[in-house]
């Protein structure tokens, strides 16, 4: 089923009236959320942000910065469905702009700080965006001339707002102002919002999430991972992730009342001395961030005491690492595996141990429908490895504008084909075990190698490139580009090749760690050979 307006499959009627009879799906929206847990408990703190120096928002406070914020975006013509892309790093200001454009029904393109010209002139062209909203400078990036840039070259897009010093845009300061009357706003089954996919091809999907969906990925975790009012949750990785905002994440937390604290950095001489000012009690981290705190935390003069639970996930968390961390940073260890596109895993906090360190979980709902395959679909034995394809109440039906792609990421009878090889246990618990997509994972960020491929091809030495993951023993991959020079050409060095990704204008995370020159691309061993042959669905022991 497509819905005209949403520019995505959806769920048939026949599931979506199953998914709110169970009571999954609850009809709310995230700003009727807002609003209930500002009637309910006003003066409680929802926010803080610590840097430069310490704000804080009460629940009322947030509620009508938001009332204010999409007050002042409807008066300048910012309407029910229109896009906004957000690049935003982890400030206050962040929740505002979002929860100011769900009360409007305008949909946030959530871009990450580390995007550059490549990825936002996409993102704002393909949404038609009408409003770009950044920060004035992020690690020693002026993100001004970035949006004057984009601005240039982007019909469709009227207004850049600036939190910070605006330079030639608008002050996000100046945009609040007393709200006119009542908006419109949107339905509990209408979108939220687009995410970004991991991607696989030239250019990422964009993934839509309506309220309802998203809302029991959110409350679901929360009953999980034991979020309630007294939770004090630490962003440490970009609240734009999939991962911080949703598992349990930000929004989960302010779902259940808790309070959010945004860290600016990751890195334990930032987070741990606010673990202990804010008592802080769940966070999440990627694999190479959990193995640095595991390697911090034993010596640290900071009170982590107030920590009882880290989710680890986004990429895989060797059983070894796992073993450590509990006993290093004095809390429990939680593994999740989830995914932009809905289904998320968890460790249970009722598992054997071994589960926890050797398991990425069971599903959040049990009407996720799970499906272990082989290369033809057809469903393997329990135990056996596979393609896992799922369908359920929190995971999307089809990306947006994107019939072609759909095709073949979803099939026939609507289950997403995850890309991710993975093996069932007894209990039901999913542990990952490889890869079939073209995707490098590289710590969590995760980079298609199309996309870089195809820059790589821009420059005017090379013949061919082939962009492949390497073990790593902190991210646990790498990137690693095989170049074939054009008959002739001047030997290049690595470093041209890099400096070339960086100049297209593409986040750092995709710049290859390791440029190798080579007169045919290697047949074995990385899974594929060709930018123009064969993209084989590599084996799981080829991924490692
Ligand atoms: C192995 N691979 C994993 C894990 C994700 C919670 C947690 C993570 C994400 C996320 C997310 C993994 N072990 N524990 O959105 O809500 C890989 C898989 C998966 C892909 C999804 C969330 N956890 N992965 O990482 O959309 O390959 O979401 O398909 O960024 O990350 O990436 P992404």
């Amino acid at each position: 089923a497509t819905t005209p307006g949403l520019d995505a499959p959806t769920w048939p009627e026949e599931f979506a009236a199953r998914y709110r009879a169970a009571g999954y799906w609850r009809g709310e929206t995230f700003g009727a959320v807002l609003r209930a847990r500002a009637a309910a408990h006003p003066d409680r703190t929802a926010l803080v942000d610590p840097a430069p120096d310490r704000r804080t928002w009460t629940y009322r406070e947030l509620d009508e910065a938001a009332d204010r914020m999409a007050a002042g975006f409807a008066a300048r013509g910012i309407t029910k469905g229109d896009r906004v892309v957000v690049q935003l790093p982890n400030v206050g200001e962040f929740l505002v702009v979002v929860f100011a454009l769900f009360r409007i029904g305008a949909l946030p393109v959530y871009a990450l700080p580390a995007h550059r010209d490549t990825e936002i002139a996409y993102f704002c062209a393909f949404t038609e965006a009408v409003a770009y909203v950044v920060p004035d400078r992020h690690a020693g990036f002026d993100h001004r001339a970035l949006a004057s840039r984009i601005k240039e070259r982007t019909p469709t897009l009227r207004h850049v707002f600036v939190a910070g010093e605006p330079g030639e845009h608008t002050a996000l300061a100046e945009v609040p102002c007393a709200p006119a009357g009542p908006l419109d706003g949107p339905e509990p089954h209408e979108l939220a919002f687009l995410q970004l996919s991991g991607g696989t091809t030239g250019v990422p999907k964009l993934i839509p999430r309506t309220h309802d969906d998203y809302g029991y990925s959110l409350w679901g975790s929360n009953e999980i991972c034991g979020v309630d009012a007294e939770t004090r949750f630490l962003v440490a990785l970009p609240a734009a992730h999939n991962f911080p905002m949703s598992s349990p994440g930000w929004l989960g937390v302010l779902y259940a009342g808790g309070t959010v604290v945004l860290c600016p950095r990751p890195d334990p001489a930032t987070a741990f001395p606010l673990i202990a000012q804010e008592r802080i009690t769940m966070t999440g981290l990627v694999p190479p961030l959990a193995l640095v705190w595991t390697e911090a935390g034993p010596d640290s003069e900071h009170d982590l005491s107030s920590l009882e639970l880290v989710l680890v996930g986004g990429a895989k968390f060797s059983a070894a690492a796992a073993r450590r961390l509990e006993p290093a940073l004095g809390c429990r260890l939680m593994q999740v595996f989830g995914m932009a596109e809905g289904l998320v895993n968890y460790t249970r906090r009722d598992d054997a141990p071994e589960t926890v360190v050797t398991t990425q979980g069971l599903p959040i709902s049990p009407d996720d429908e799970i499906r272990v395959v082989d290369d033809a679909d057809e469903d393997v034995p329990d135990g056996a490895f596979g393609h896992l394809l799922t369908r359920g109440p929190y995971t999307i039906r089809g990306y947006w504008r994107a019939p072609q792609h759909n095709a073949r990421a979803f099939t026939a009878d609507g289950f997403y084909r995850t890309g991710d090889i993975v093996r069932r246990t007894p209990t039901g618990h999913l542990v990952v075990e490889g890869r079939a997509k073209d995707q490098i994972n590289r710590g969590g960020e995760k980079v298609a190698p199309e996309e870089i491929e195809n820059i790589v091809l821009g420059h005017p030495s090379v013949h061919d490139v082939s962009v492949v993951a390497v073990a790593d023993a902190y991210l646990g991959e790498r990137t690693l580009a095989y170049v074939i020079l054009r008959a002739g050409a001047e030997p290049l060095k690595p470093v041209a090749v890099k400096r070339h990704v960086r100049q297209a204008g593409v986040a750092d995370y995709k710049v290859p760690d390791l440029v190798e020159f080579v007169d045919a691309f290697p047949q074995t061993g990385v899974g594929k050979v060709s930018k123009n042959g064969l993209r084989s669905a590599a084996a799981p022991t080829e991924q490692h």
